[in-house]
């Protein structure tokens, strides 16, 4: 079929190189052209797909990118893969509706038109349909075919590879369901039809409540079980011995990322306008997570103090300052708010993150500095964030001072966990 894929991030390039693969005619268009210049130059920005894949399906002609509207003319199948962020815990459409207008304006009777950006439930029937219609003049659901189908990325998930993981989807009506399933089985190797958008769109939503809702029980819990004098990493590795009926989620020093702080707060954002009520799980959750960097700084001047030592001025080094573990991601990272309090406490901060190109800006107002042994030992406190494997941690329980391990790594005398 002839493809688009618009927006080519970590969602939209996966997808359009995947079609393209497997015979597919694919455009690639992206507001940015930044980045539609890497893409011809076959340099690939996106860590699942590497820039020989992208050359292979440059080279062999079924995929090209481009910044140029008109070129979308003619899609049998156009895909939404733009972002959806909030701004000020307010869902920002705003990508999704200009996107739907330049298709719009390219659309033919006949053609297909997928969304795939979470967004909460309704999006794809109350706002990306009219806009649709509005633009081509076309009727949906009679001209032309829509649906949702949730992205399921897990950036460098070894188990589970793009196309192995199974895929939802969903029409406006039958026909609709029955292209856009015939499309995703051409490239996902199990799809699972829904009988509409707003099931897709709610299930992609359940996937990550349900992490962030447990994620923050788990918080919760290390803030409780500390004081209580529990072990809570122990208490929590004991459970996961249950062979059934649990998941094991750990404590951190909050939840970032692009997906997590922000899905489940559009699914709450929609249920206080339309029915005027919280959706209380997702509210406390996002109340809980938001609270840990502030839980941590406490721990730590707590540390301090008991070794006679004021948080003013002391050398605090921060270890593994992105969202994840062994990522290079910075988005909604914790380790923002951990600086941004301890600065404001007088500290003076430093941060060593060897995910991080050396020469890239971080919106972090540390220092960046190695993890070396002498940055360690010169350290009045190590905190421990995100313990990368490019660590050396033996060294750190070392030659550190005193370290607040946030993800249970290392053992000492000088060492506490969350
Ligand atoms: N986190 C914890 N404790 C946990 C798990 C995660 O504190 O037990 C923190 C992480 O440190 C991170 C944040 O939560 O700061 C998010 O972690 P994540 O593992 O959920 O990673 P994300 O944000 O990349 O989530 C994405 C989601 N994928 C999609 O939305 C398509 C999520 O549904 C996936 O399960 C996850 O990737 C994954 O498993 O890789």
């Amino acid at each position: 079929m002839d493809v688009v894929v618009a927006g080519q991030g970590y969602v939209g390039l996966p997808l359009a190189v995947r079609a393209a693969e497997v015979g597919h005619h694919v455009v690639g268009y992206d507001v940015d052209p930044d980045r539609i210049k890497r893409l011809t130059a076959g340099d690939s920005y996106v860590e699942d797909v590497a820039s020989s894949r992208l050359r292979a399906v440059l080279d062999s002609g079924s995929y090209s990118a481009t910044a140029d509207a008109a070129a979308v003319a003619g899609f049998d199948i156009a895909v939404i893969t733009v972002p959806t962020p909030l701004r000020d815990g307010v869902p920002d459409l705003s990508y999704i509706r200009s996107c739907a207008r330049t298709l719009g304006t390219h659309l033919r009777p006949g053609a297909t038109v997928v969304l795939e950006s979470t967004t909460y439930p309704g999006t794809t029937e109350e706002l990306l349909l009219p806009i649709l219609e509005e633009t081509s003049g076309l009727e949906g659901g009679v001209d032309f075919l829509a649906g949702f189908s949730p992205e399921r990325i897990a950036p460098g998930n070894a188990r589970w590879s793009f196309e192995g993981t199974p895929k939802v989807v969903s029409g406006i009506d039958a026909k609709s369901l029955s292209v856009i399933k015939g499309f995703y089985d051409s490239i996902f190797q199990t799809t699972v039809p829904v009988s509409g958008p707003k099931v897709a769109e709610m299930a992609k939503l359940i996937e990550n409540v349900y992490r962030f809702v447990n994620i923050s029980l788990v918080n919760e819990l290390a803030t409780l079980a500390a004081p209580l004098g529990v072990p809570i990493w122990e208490a929590i590795d004991a459970a996961a011995t249950k062979p059934f009926g649990f998941m094991r989620f750990t404590p951190g020093p909050g939840v970032g990322g692009h997906c997590l702080p922000v899905d489940p707060l559009f699914l709450s954002w929609k249920v206080r306008e339309d029915l005027g009520v919280p959706f209380r799980f997702v509210e406390l959750a996002d109340d809980v997570n938001r609270r840990m960097p502030d839980y941590v700084v406490g721990r730590l001047v707590q540390a301090l103090a008991e070794r006679h030592m004021p948080v003013k001025g002391a050398r605090i080094l921060l270890l593994g300052l992105t969202y994840k573990y062994n990522a290079s991601d910075l988005r909604n990272s914790p380790s923002a708010r951990v600086a941004e309090l301890l600065v404001s406490l007088g500290a003076d901060v430093r941060g060593a993150d060897p995910n991080i190109p050396a020469g890239e800006d971080t919106p972090l107002n540390v220092s960046r500095v190695e993890a070396s042994a002498e940055e360690v030992a010169a350290a009045d406190a190590v905190v421990l964030l995100m313990d990368h494997t490019r660590f050396d941690l033996p060294m750190v329980e070392k030659h550190a001072s005193y370290v607040l391990d946030c993800r249970n790594r290392l053992s000492g005398p000088n060492i506490e966990t969350l």
